[in-house]
């Protein structure tokens, strides 16, 4: 049995327990619902910790191993077999106005990966370790997959310790404050291998009536800031022709934007989704305006031309309309390609499982782009309804989330008798 899965390799009568994988997603919900059926838990807030506390306590049940490293990762391990772990993992923190599944779903499919295994006497030949990765959002603290960035050594520990929130507190301080200034080292253990799964977040395999995504690969991620500072004035006295107004370049430059991605297509995406306007008051002229730019897209070149576009734009407006730009990087992570070998073997057991199968890639970014630099990894996706996430709308059909459990679990076992030496 190894990556080349094949039917026989499966053992058809194993499989997770429903009922428990969805109690478990229902009662993490509960941990700072919000209103339409999602939740709030803003990394390393209280909330963030109460979901924490609730999930270590699974692990602790499932005699999991648990530790927390220096940024606060969480990584339960099962210790059975020898080696590194075969690991699965995501993110429990939330955007504000996050779904119910987006990360938490990944997380807790691995606990009942592992809890199926004990239950059913099957001991892999490698631990089996199940990760929460700190802050895989972002959007308390820039950049998104922060803690499994530092996990996998592409960040010191020291750098993501001083990274202040956009409400002002220092992560490190955070960490202390919520009780989760781990002991572990940052880099981490490198697993055998590193399979995630989660909520596709778009419109594919709904619209081409497909169950399960095996995900070849992550599209790239740019993120800035950018503070635009004009002159503040009188909305009823000042001419048009005098004014430097930094609400109106900051429109200007979302119609840029929205523009270039006409102009790219494909898989081409910008977004403008925070606008600090100062003093932001209905008869002033701005002084100030602080805005954030997420361009993403699969090919690196077409990403860094979009990016200089944009830096032109700016020098070109900031002259015309007589206002100061300044920009601040705040994530920049290339495509990445999942491992083919673990790609194949989730293609495989989804298809021998009954599950209509496409590959595909991930518009969103997620903990897996972190661990593919370090072991074989990919992911798997099932569908969104209606495409929609970060949204408390966020919804999944059950039979598509039970059977993306029963794809992680057979593809952890597979990988667990899977030597790369020889694949
Ligand atoms: O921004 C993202 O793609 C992810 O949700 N952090
Ligand atoms: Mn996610
Ligand atoms: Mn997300």
């Amino acid at each position: 049995m190894g990556a080349n899965a094949n039917n026989s390799s499966i053992n058809h009568e194993l499989s997770i327990d429903a009922a428990r994988l969805m109690d478990r997603i229902m009662s993490l919900a509960e941990i700072s619902p919000i209103a339409g059926g999602g939740n709030c838990r803003l990394a390393l807030t209280d909330d963030d910790r109460d979901g924490r506390d609730l999930v270590v306590s699974w692990m602790r049940d499932l005699n999991m191993e648990v530790s927390v490293d220096a940024v606060g990762n969480i990584i339960a391990v099962w210790n059975v077999g020898s080696g590194p772990p075969v690991m699965t993992g995501s993110h429990i923190d939330t955007v504000r106005t996050g779904g119910k599944f987006d990360g938490n779903y990944g997380v807790i499919a691995g606990l009942e990966v592992v809890q199926t295994c004990q239950q059913n006497g099957v001991t892999p030949d490698h631990p089996l370790a199940v990760g929460i990765f700190t802050d895989e959002e972002g959007a308390r603290f820039a950049p998104d997959m922060l803690g499994s960035l530092v996990y996998v050594g592409g960040m010191t520990t020291e750098e993501a310790l001083d990274i202040t929130a956009i409400d002002g507190p220092r992560l490190g301080d955070e960490l202390v404050r919520i009780g989760y200034a781990g002991s572990a080292p940052c880099p981490g253990v490198i697993p055998h291998a590193f399979v995630e799964l989660h909520i596709e977040q778009g419109p594919l395999l709904e619209a081409n009536d497909v169950r399960i995504g095996a995900v070849t690969g992550v599209q790239g991620i740019s993120w800035q800031e950018v503070t635009i500072v004009g002159q503040s004035n009188h909305a009823g006295t000042t001419p048009m022709s005098l004014r430097h107004d930094p609400t109106y370049v900051a429109a200007e430059i979302a119609v840029f934007l929205r523009k270039l991605s006409a102009r790219y297509g494909s898989h081409q995406v910008c977004t403008v989704g925070k606008v600090d306007v100062f003093p932001n008051l209905i008869n002033v002229v701005a002084a100030r305006v602080t805005m954030t730019l997420d361009i993403r897209n699969t090919d690196e070149y077409l990403l860094q031309r979009a990016e200089m576009e944009v830096a032109a734009f700016l020098n070109e407006i900031a002259t015309s309309e007589g206002v100061t730009i300044t920009t601040k990087k705040l994530a920049r992570f290339e495509p990445v390609e999942f491992d083919e070998r673990v790609v194949a073997v989730i293609e495989q057991i989804s298809n021998d499982l009954g599950n209509t199968t496409q590959r595909m890639p991930s518009g969103a970014g997620h903990d897996a782009q972190m661990l593919a630099r370090v072991c074989p990894t990919a992911m798997i996706f099932v569908p969104s309804i209606n495409g929609i996430s970060h949204n408390p709308a966020e919804d999944t059909e059950t039979d598509d989330l039970v059977a993306g459990a029963n794809i992680l679990l057979h593809a952890m076992l597979n990988l667990c008798s899977t030597d790369f030496a020889k694949v």
